[in-house]
């Protein structure tokens, strides 16, 4: 076995997204693809001589070829151990405990999240930081910037890892050590809950349905529901990780987790349906007969996290995302905590993390979380729900009830118009960023624009800006529109609408959201000319 220097040229497009690099896993396994990323991951970071990574994956397809090669690649480079998950197995969440955990200098995540698995979809790799959490931006830059110098990758000429058995073993002169991907992970869990509550509350037959989606929570939700928590058998559905995920599209939201959602508005439906994506940083809360949205989810836990021995000195401050909705903040303000807004992606609320600034965070893509990882945690919530429901004896269609009752409620939707050609969605949002400064005043059917803009972050931690996050236009009475360019896609783009309408009367707190929207709805398409730019007749994904 000996180190080899491969000589290669730039591939254009390895530019990080809002959450790593996603390309066709085709793409991904081009000669020289993967090589050329993880080499300058590598060069990007100041090289990996001497340190320790962590090293795992969703289990989605090529997920064991390339951390073979990604080990190779890190032995060759000097790299003085790597600990990896089982089988290649790793959720974002329980890397991010890992790293963290064993102090390691960094990770490399293998998932395209909630995007398909297989070789005719995607596929994704990212690299995290010291602290557990997803790269910043001026880390991604520098990355991005190596992939367009690069000329050559270091990679040994052989040697095999047998992912499947636990232990240690040396790969060159690198130091490999398989870890369960579970045990950590569910160590930390019983350390924030109150399991035995938790446990009661199954013991009296509260039913629940967990839905894995065929991703990597299954091993995950397996052990800490079913046996740590006394749930019974069958609780988790589909919580065998498969490399396509059974076909379908990890992404748990009420149109790809369909099947819990029709389990959930059945007659019979259990008191409890959760659901997590590929890597197992999302999650969707769903009571019987109730959706939770996302936005709603991050506002209930704000305020009821201290139910959770974790968190029952209270929380320092709760960030979100600038597109999730503000009942988050409503929570904050009427409690007297700090509240943040965020551009989209977790990578943005690490620092207020590690700042102590905030304790939970939020966006409304599905992800919540907080201090105790650097990446949003699918399980986490579901299990921070359970102890809510555990404590209070309510269920989730009363604790939202109540919830909307004591701080309005805020109206959420969003629209995804997805495989949009570029240039008309490029189009799209650069004709609205020029008609910003005329649109406060303007009337679109009965709504009167009160603001618009761009939004851009400063970072309180580090004084950093990211500009170009998204586009916002306010409405008189507490509406919202935004408009924003997906930076996970894979094919052309996706045009996010994010629509919000606040909501304080009483009488009207039980509405269908798309209806009680309707207005904002209308206003976004007549404002961006939605229909006529993309040539589609609605959206493709409404969640
Ligand atoms: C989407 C979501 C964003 C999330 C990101 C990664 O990004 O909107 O909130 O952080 O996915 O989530 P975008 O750029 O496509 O809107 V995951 O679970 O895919 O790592
Ligand atoms: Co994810």
């Amino acid at each position: 076995m000996s180190i080899q220097t491969v000589q290669t040229t730039p591939i254009a497009g390895q530019k990080p997204g809002t959450s790593g690099l996603r390309k066709k896993t085709a793409v991904f396994m081009e000669p020289g693809y993967l090589e050329n990323y993880t080499q300058a991951i590598f060069d990007g970071i100041g090289g990996v001589e001497g340190k320790t990574l962590v090293v795992g994956g969703d289990g989605r397809y090529f997920n064991d070829v390339a951390i073979g090669t990604i080990l190779r690649m890190a032995a060759a480079n000097g790299a003085a151990k790597c600990i990896v998950g089982q089988g290649g197995l790793l959720s974002t969440p329980a890397a991010s405990h890992l790293i963290r955990k064993r102090e390691a200098d960094g990770g490399l995540i293998l998932s395209a999240s909630h995007n398909p698995g297989g070789p005719k979809a995607d596929f994704g790799l990212k690299y995290n930081g010291p602290n557990g959490g997803p790269a910043t931006e001026g880390v991604t830059e520098k990355i991005f910037a190596r992939t367009q110098e690069i000329d050559a990758y270091r990679i040994l000429d052989g040697g095999e890892v047998d992912l499947g058995a636990l232990g240690d073993s040396a790969l060159g002169d690198m130091q490999i050590e398989i870890v369960d991907p579970v045990a950590d992970y569910a160590e930390l869990m019983g350390e924030l809950f109150d399991f035995d509550a938790i446990a009661r509350l199954f013991k009296g037959g509260f039913r629940m349905c967990f839905d894995a989606m065929h991703a990597v929570t299954g091993p995950y939700a397996h052990e800490i529901l079913e046996n740590r928590l006394g749930a019974p058998a069958g609780t988790v559905m589909n919580g065998v990780p498969s490399p396509d995920f059974g076909g379908g599209h990890p992404d748990p939201n009420p149109v790809w987790a369909k099947a819990l959602m029709d389990i959930m508005y059945a007659d019979d439906a259990p008191d409890f349906g959760a659901a997590s994506d590929g890597d197992g940083d999302r999650n969707m809360i769903v009571g019987a007969h109730c959706y939770v949205s996302p936005s709603d989810s991050l506002a209930l836990l704000a305020d009821k996290a201290d139910l959770a021995p974790g968190y029952a000195g209270g929380l320092a401050g709760v960030a979100r995302s600038m597109p999730t909705s503000a009942a988050a903040d409503r929570v904050a303000e009427a409690k007297g905590m700090a509240s943040f807004e965020t551009p989209t992606g977790w990578k943005f609320f690490g620092n207020l993390l590690d700042a102590g600034k905030v304790t939970l965070c939020g966006e409304e893509s599905a992800g919540t979380g907080s201090n105790h990882v650097r990446e949003k945690d699918g399980l986490w919530a579901v299990l921070l729900w359970l102890n809510i429901l555990a404590k209070t004896g309510k269920s989730v269609s009363e604790l939202m009830a109540d919830h909307w009752v004591s701080y309005g409620r805020n109206y959420y939707s969003r629209h995804d118009y997805e495989a949009v050609d570029s240039d008309a969605a490029n189009d799209l949002i650069a004709n609205l960023r020029g008609r910003l400064g005329d649109l406060a005043g303007q009337t679109v059917g009965d709504l009167t624009v009160s603001g618009a803009d761009e939004f851009s972050y400063d970072d309180p931690v580090d004084g950093s800006t990211s500009s170009g996050q998204g586009i916002r236009i306010y409405f008189e009475g507490g509406g919202r529109v935004v408009f924003r360019l997906s930076g996970t896609g894979t094919d052309g783009a996706t045009l996010r609408v994010y629509l919000e309408q606040l909501e304080t009367d009483a009488a009207a707190l039980g509405k269908d959201p798309q209806e009680a929207l309707a207005g904002i709805i209308a206003a976004a398409d007549a404002l961006a000319e939605i229909k006529v730019r993309t040539g589609r007749d609605g959206p493709d994904v409404i969640t």
